[in-house]
């Protein structure tokens, strides 16, 4: 409760920090963007990691403020780097089931000095837990200006395929789960193969998370991946080790 209303200084004194963990090409190991990750650096506390902040931010009922402020130092940040980076951002069910999600984010868009084409949204399936039609329609208003859109986690929860169908997406991004038994134990390499080739059946890309050897690496690439995240390269970062990769 202290938390929640600790948040509210939080929003207004800057302790919202934004990480930046890059992502990987298959085809090439070229680096092709990266995943902004939220952070609350707690004057007492030390470091609430995102999955915590956000529950705290849900309570308090400030997930809408939090999220603008992540959503903005990240396109910010990101507009500093070269024009080939893309960057990824998380966006809660709550948002995309607000009516004004779309157009609120194409005005932020707008603000802010980075291309459309340059942004993925990853949304969680728990948005379909609530109005799929709504979120069905915000994403597709977004993606028409050139975002592209990612199904993220996926085989961490219901994996239920009715979400591919029926949600407009650009790719997919496998759980961690999915990826870490894949050299030790071939089912879990049958699962990772059969997902890819559904995946790529429906005109999906597929980008692997949670890559900590060079065997996964090496197995996501031969199985057909297209993009790789993961500690093995690259954990969270802050933007000035951000670009300095990037310049390589
Ligand atoms: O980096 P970390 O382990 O704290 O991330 C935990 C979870 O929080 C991840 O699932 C990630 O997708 C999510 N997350 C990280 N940053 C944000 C953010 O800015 N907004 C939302 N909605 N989720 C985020
Ligand atoms: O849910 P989401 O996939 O967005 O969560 C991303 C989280 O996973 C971040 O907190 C990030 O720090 C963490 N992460 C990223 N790469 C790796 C990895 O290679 N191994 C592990 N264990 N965690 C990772
Ligand atoms: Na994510
Ligand atoms: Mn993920």
């Amino acid at each position: 409760r202290a938390l929640e209303g600790d948040l509210v200084t939080a929003l207004g004194r800057g302790e919202i920090e934004v990480l930046f963990q890059p992502q990987f090409s298959c085809a090439d190991g070229r680096m092709v963007g990266a995943e902004a990750l939220a952070r609350w650096q707690h004057p007492t506390l030390g470091e609430i990691g995102a999955r915590d902040l956000f529950h705290i931010a849900e309570k308090a009922h400030l997930v809408a403020p939090l999220s603008r402020q992540v959503v903005a130092q990240a396109m910010q940040q990101a507009s500093q780097w070269p024009e080939h980076l893309g960057l990824a951002l998380n966006i809660t069910p709550e948002e995309l089931a607000e009516r004004s999600f779309a157009q609120d984010f194409a005005s932020g868009i707008g603000r802010s000095n980075i291309a459309p084409s340059r942004l993925t949204l990853e949304i969680t399936e728990d948005v379909l837990l609530r109005d799929l039609d709504l979120a069905a329609e915000a994403l597709a208003a977004l993606r028409h200006i050139g975002l592209r859109v990612a199904l993220d986690d996926f085989g961490a929860g219901f994996c239920n395929f009715r979400y591919l169908k029926e949600l407009p997406l650009d790719a997919i991004k496998l759980d961690r789960s999915m990826v870490v038994g894949i050299c030790r134990d071939e089912r879990d390499l049958a699962v990772l193969r059969a997902i890819v080739g559904l995946a790529h059946a429906m005109g999906l890309e597929v980008v692997a998370e949670g890559i900590e050897t060079e065997a996964q690496r090496d197995a996501v690439i031969a199985e057909g991946c297209s993009y790789w995240q993961g500690f093995l390269r690259a954990a969270p970062m802050r933007n000035d080790d951000m670009l300095r990769m990037a310049r390589g």
